[in-house]
């Protein structure tokens, strides 16, 4: 089982009002999503982790969307290449704050494409999703960096979602929390599914930390079912960055 000591996370800056979305839920109130960003924080040193909270970066409105811009494991860092070129130059302070945790960085390079959002790791074994962002080249520069380290790496096409992880959450014991496209994905059939009603859809986007289960708050159903699986869900509220597209797992790195 793969515990985390640590998390990385960056402040969300002012012009976050400015970051892609296509949620159609309004723009974020920054005030609101600083104070969310804050509680998010607690809980994630509610979980044991050490938090390294990384300054705003005015010149990349959707730069608290860390997750995006790296892939970790206890044998790995790879940096990534945004495949949203709004995106692209968020990851050289990341990849400078992580240089304090790893002695060697890899890094995704042109013409790959590959948001971190598509990347999910299951035990020793990664999922890739080939989307808007993430491109077969930036998908297959992260299979060879990931075979070194003795990890295999499985493509997955995306058809509806903006990252896998949108979609898909690993809880650990083999088990997948999962909506839309992937409950009854070929791929995904050596898993024990957990699925998550389509209402609920965005809450498909919690993160498990030894043990415990951040889930967005808002969605009683998807807490229920995680509950009854004999985790502690903790509630998070992140309104403000789902008008962003952004869920749960996009706003850290954990490792
Ligand atoms: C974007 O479109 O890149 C941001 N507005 C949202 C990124 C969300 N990240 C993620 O799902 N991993």
């Amino acid at each position: 089982m793969a515990m985390f000591k640590n998390a990385l996370v960056r402040l969300p800056c002012r012009n976050m009002v400015h970051g892609l979305s296509t949620a159609g839920l309004g723009r974020p109130d920054y005030k609101k999503a600083l104070d969310q960003h804050d509680a998010y924080v607690a809980a994630l040193q509610g979980c044991g982790l050490a938090v390294t909270v990384m300054a705003a970066d005015e010149t990349y409105p959707d730069s608290v969307f860390i997750e995006d811009t790296a892939v970790l494991s206890e044998k790995a860092a790879i940096i990534t290449r945004s495949g949203a070129s709004s995106r692209r130059g968020e990851e050289v302070a990341v990849a400078e704050a992580l240089s304090r945790f790893y002695d060697h960085l890899e890094y995704i390079t042109a013409p790959g494409t590959l948001d971190g959002g598509d990347v999910l790791r299951a035990g020793n074994q990664f999922f890739t999703g080939i989307s808007a962002r993430t491109n077969g080249s930036g998908a297959g520069q992260l299979a060879v960096i990931l075979a070194k380290n003795d990890y295999s790496a499985t493509l997955v096409p995306l058809r509806h979602v903006l990252h896998l992880k949108t979609g898909i959450a690993y809880l650990e014991n083999n088990r997948l929390l999962a909506c839309g496209e992937f409950p009854d994905h070929p791929l995904l059939s050596g898993f024990e599914i957990i699925p998550v009603p389509q209402a609920e859809a965005y809450a498909a986007n919690s993160v498990w930390i030894n043990g415990r289960v951040l889930v967005p708050v808002g969605f009683p159903l998807t807490k229920k079912i995680i509950e009854r699986l004999g985790y502690e869900a903790v509630p998070v509220d992140v309104s403000e960055f789902r008008k962003l597209d952004g869920g749960l797992s996009c706003l850290s790195l954990r490792f």
